[in-house]
């Protein structure tokens, strides 16, 4: 478009015509469309590589996974109370936003520019390739999906602006506005319709890529636990309506994780480590090795420490599994109380998650388990398969790990685990709370007997009392349902004589320590937050 200003100076009428600013509007918009085009093809070249490398090389998986690591807290706190568990969505949709933006900028470029526009695209290939190699587990292999779907891009973009070359005007040293429009047309489609085809070959194979890990899960027969978990008792279910059931189905769990790609582990070639300090015989297990060990079936309510006051991040299974305890004595583990030289246990994930836990808490005859079933069912893929620990007890980020690989004993001293590197403390019991689950919030019951149910949980210590107020009046007790065992939620159900109105319901736990929730208001971080949850319903 060096022609612009040639044109106005000589008012040759086709030229102004051809060359006019709708002309050169259509003109950049397709230089912009081929950005995108070349975007695109970039995608799905790199989809398609990535399914013969590792699904987590993909670039926006990669680049995502090294996003999802540097977010600091207040975003990610942020992320995760906006977004909940679409956070992940999101953030994809954020990524391809901006590199659409930038993808449509350089194709705009490029109409001027054809060798260094093209050129351009290949510092996305970089950071593609940068991010992919960086990954836990990652290699130089990793960087091929971004190196590959970068060259064919910076190639779709050279021949794309070529089509759009303006031709030379009749009159010296401008151009006629023309370009080749059907070449470009033809060229355009031809690249559109080949990338769509590798993306959604990319695709299928990455798919079948995990045949083995679903075929694994699906061929696993969970053995009776010898040490089976006491049934529900009937009364631990209070069955109000608006509150969920005691035990959380998995496909309502609750998830939270840092996994763009839900990691597909095949059970079959499954091990797990255990070494460190003061590892007397280090082990290494396989997933048929922990099943034909002493099984025990416990239920066991899991809370995230990222869960606001009142926050759904909370649920409760019966898992089975093998004693914690049990294999870290038979490497010779000790805890500190006992001489044992370590005090963090850290454990290791295949997707790089470090979560570290107290030597001495998992080691205290509490129910730590290396589980391998939940709710009847090996653990389902979003929640860890093959193996995961859970620790009655301990806030999720220090206790939970899915997908796990690796246990090493270190000490707090020696070393901080992934979340501890971003804030959150080294230690994190988890604290006594409670939730009102009925009625909801702006809910306008009718006056009159109103149910107000919810659940409070305080695991290890088990709930002892749970109260509600009513617009910061004088606390009433709720009727508690039956406990299951102390490391359980409890729900529990207050009859309110319902007056029209607004009015304010709060709920305050007490638990089997004797201490009673606190009111002050703190948020998640850096071990979880407190406060009264309260809900403002119209009654009508
Ligand atoms: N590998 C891995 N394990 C993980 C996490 C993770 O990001 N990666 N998140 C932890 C956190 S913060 C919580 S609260 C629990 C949640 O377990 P769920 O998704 O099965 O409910 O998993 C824990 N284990
Ligand atoms: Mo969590």
């Amino acid at each position: 478009m060096t022609g612009v200003s040639e044109d106005r100076k000589v008012p040759e009428p086709e030229t102004r015509q051809r060359g006019g600013p709708s002309a050169r509007l259509l003109h950049r918009g397709l230089g912009a469309l081929s950005g995108l085009i070349a975007g695109f093809a970039a995608l799905a070249v790199a989809e398609l590589a990535a399914a013969a490398v590792r699904p987590e090389a993909g670039p926006l998986t990669a680049v995502g996974s090294a996003f999802i690591d540097r977010t600091p807290p207040w975003l990610k706190d942020f992320a995760v109370r906006n977004f909940g568990t679409d956070d992940k969505l999101v953030l994809q949709l954020g990524i391809l936003v901006v590199l659409a933006l930038f993808a449509m900028a350089v194709g705009v470029f490029a109409l001027r520019h054809r060798r260094a526009g093209s050129a351009a695209v290949l510092v996305f290939g970089a950071i593609g390739a940068v991010a992919a190699v960086g990954r836990p587990g990652g290699g130089p292999v990793d960087a091929v999906p971004s190196v590959v779907g970068a060259l064919v891009a910076c190639g779709v973009l050279y021949l794309l602006a070529g089509r759009l070359a303006l031709r030379p005007s009749r009159a010296a040293g401008g151009t006629d506005g023309t370009f080749d429009r059907r070449g470009f047309v033809i060229t355009a489609t031809a690249a559109a319709v080949a990338s769509a085809g590798a993306g959604a070959l990319g695709l299928r194979l990455g798919a079948s890529g995990s045949a083995g890990a679903v075929a694994s899960r699906k061929g696993v027969v969970l053995p009776p636990p010898a040490s089976p978990a006491r049934p529900v008792p009937a009364g631990a279910d209070l069955r109000i309506r608006g509150l969920g059931p005691f035990t959380t189905p998995n496909k309502d769990f609750y998830r939270v994780d840092t996994a763009l790609v839900v990691p597909q582990v095949d059970a079959r070639s499954w091990r797990l480590r255990i070494h460190g300090e003061g590892v007397a015989r280090p082990l290494t297990v396989g997933f048929d090795d922990l099943l034909r060990r002493e099984l025990i079936e416990r239920d066991i309510t899991l809370t995230c420490v990222s869960n606001e006051v009142g926050g759904p991040y909370v649920g409760n299974a019966r898992w089975i599994g093998v004693r914690l305890a049990d294999l870290l004595r038979e490497a010779g583990v000790r805890p500190p109380s006992k001489g044992g030289p370590a005090d963090q246990l850290v454990a290791r994930s295949v997707d790089g998650m470090t979560i570290g836990s107290p030597v001495e808490t998992v080691m205290d005859g509490r129910d730590a388990l290396l589980a391998v079933g939940m709710n009847g069912e090996p653990l389902p893929f979003d929640h860890g398969f093959p193996v995961r620990m859970v620790v009655p007890g301990l806030y999720g980020y220090v206790s939970a790990c899915k997908w796990l690989q690796d246990l090493e004993l270190t000490t707090f001293d020696a070393y901080d685990a992934y979340w501890v590197k971003r804030s959150w403390s080294q230690r994190a019991p988890i604290k006594t709370e409670s939730r009102i689950d009925t009625p909801r919030p702006f809910a306008s019951p009718k006056p009159g007997k109103v149910p107000v149910a919810g659940v409070a949980w305080a695991q290890h210590r088990g709930i002892a009392r749970v109260e509600v107020r009513v617009d910061g009046g004088p606390w009433h007790p709720a009727r508690l349902a039956a406990q299951d065992t102390r490391d359980t939620w409890r729900q529990w159900v207050w009859e309110w004589p319902a007056t029209t109105g607004s009015h304010t319901l709060e709920v305050r736990a007490t638990d089997q320590d004797g201490y009673t929730q606190t009111g002050k208001r703190v948020g998640t971080v850096p071990d979880g937050a407190t406060g009264w949850h309260s809900v403002v319903v119209s009654v009508t």
